[in-house]
């Protein structure tokens, strides 16, 4: 389906739901401006037609069987005609297709978090086009909705539950988001760097690229930041990745055993050999923590195999490197 042009009342249609809603809008817009300017036009023309003092002695004729019948007739098949279409579209709206690619949408006060299926987070949203994507919506606070006008679907962010919607888009480009329901502000005093924080601020740009263009976006969101060290980038990975609950940093000792002064340390493994700690043997670790086990911990390391990539696998290790 192709893309629709914007005209005065909506922007352009984006997505494969649009052609339908835009054309239920359409016919409900003409047919109340036809319905308008003709009662409107009656009663008028009545007015002026049978003006008491033209007809003085006029008594009411009674009733026009067939002009009742026909005019609740007539409106009661329109009205079944707009509750299908709205039905139909109602239900294509809320049944996604099987193999949708699924972003996570968070609303908080004042921002949006999109978390992709990698697991990678951004204040961006990106997605791809011609791909149904499925959005899982949830707030953090208060009652937030998001609102894709170009693809012409809307829906809440209701804390302590999940709001879905989907969508295909038809063209790439860029098209504004926003929060379509008032969540607050912080009030009139701007913040330190004179912004002001609020509801509006709750508003970004959708990107919608090719297929090949999204999945390097959605790559580079599991690299460093800009600016960010690797040493700093495999910190956050230890973070992010939690391995914090079973590692420390300080010599402190764990579950697992502590990160502190492990590079380049002779180890004995639970088998009796000896190790010295050096880069093969700690991807080896991460990926394959069974393979060889500490001398006095048990093997309860999940692999990260699958979960973390081959850069920031090498991220950790300069990490690791650092803390002496
Ligand atoms: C559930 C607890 C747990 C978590 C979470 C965990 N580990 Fe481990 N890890 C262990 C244990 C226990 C050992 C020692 C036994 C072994 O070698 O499997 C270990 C060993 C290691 C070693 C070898 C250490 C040495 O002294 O030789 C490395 C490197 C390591 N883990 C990296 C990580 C990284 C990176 C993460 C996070 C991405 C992580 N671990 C998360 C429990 C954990
Ligand atoms: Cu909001």
């Amino acid at each position: 389906m192709n893309p629709t042009e914007p005209t005065i009342q909506l922007p352009g249609g984006w997505s494969t739901l649009s052609p339908s809603v835009d054309w239920t809008y359409y016919f409900i817009y003409w047919m109340s401006v036809v319905l308008f300017v003709g009662i409107i036009g009656a009663a008028l023309y009545f007015v002026w037609k049978y003006e008491r003092s033209k007809h003085p002695k006029s008594e009411p004729t009674g009733h026009n069987l067939p002009l009742e019948v026909g005019w609740t007739v007539a409106p009661v098949i329109f009205l079944a005609l707009i509750f299908h279409w709205g039905f139909e579209q109602y239900v294509s709206m809320t049944s996604p297709p099987a193999d949708t690619l699924d972003i996570r949408v968070r609303g908080r006060k004042w921002s949006w978090d999109f978390e992709y299926p990698n697991g990678g987070h951004s204040p961006e949203l990106h997605v791809p086009v011609g791909r149904a994507v499925r959005l899982l919506i949830s707030s953090e606070d208060v009652l937030h909705a998001f609102f894709i006008p170009v693809f012409r679907v809307k829906r809440d962010a209701v804390p302590g539950m999940y709001g879905t919607l989907w969508f295909r888009a038809t063209r790439t480009g860029r098209a504004p988001f926003y929060c379509a329901e008032y969540c607050g502000a912080a009030g009139n005093t701007p913040a330190q760097d004179g912004s002001y924080a609020g509801h509006f601020n709750m508003r970004g740009e959708i990107t919608i690229q090719t297929m090949q263009e999204y999945l390097t976006f959605e790559e580079s969101l599991l690299g460093p930041h800009p600016g960010e060290s690797t040493a700093d980038w495999g910190q956050r990975m230890y973070r992010e990745n939690q391995c914090f609950t079973c590692h420390s940093t300080d010599g402190t000792r764990m579950a697992g055993p502590s990160w502190r002064g492990l590079f380049g340390r002779q180890e004995r493994m639970s088998d009796g050999n000896g190790v010295t700690v050096e880069e093969n043997y700690l991807r080896q670790s991460i990926l394959d923590p069974s393979a060889r086990v500490v001398e006095g911990f048990q093997p309860v390391m999940p692999t990260y195999r699958g979960t973390l990539n081959d850069r920031q696998i090498d991220a950790i290790i300069a990490y690791i490197r650092t803390l002496h």
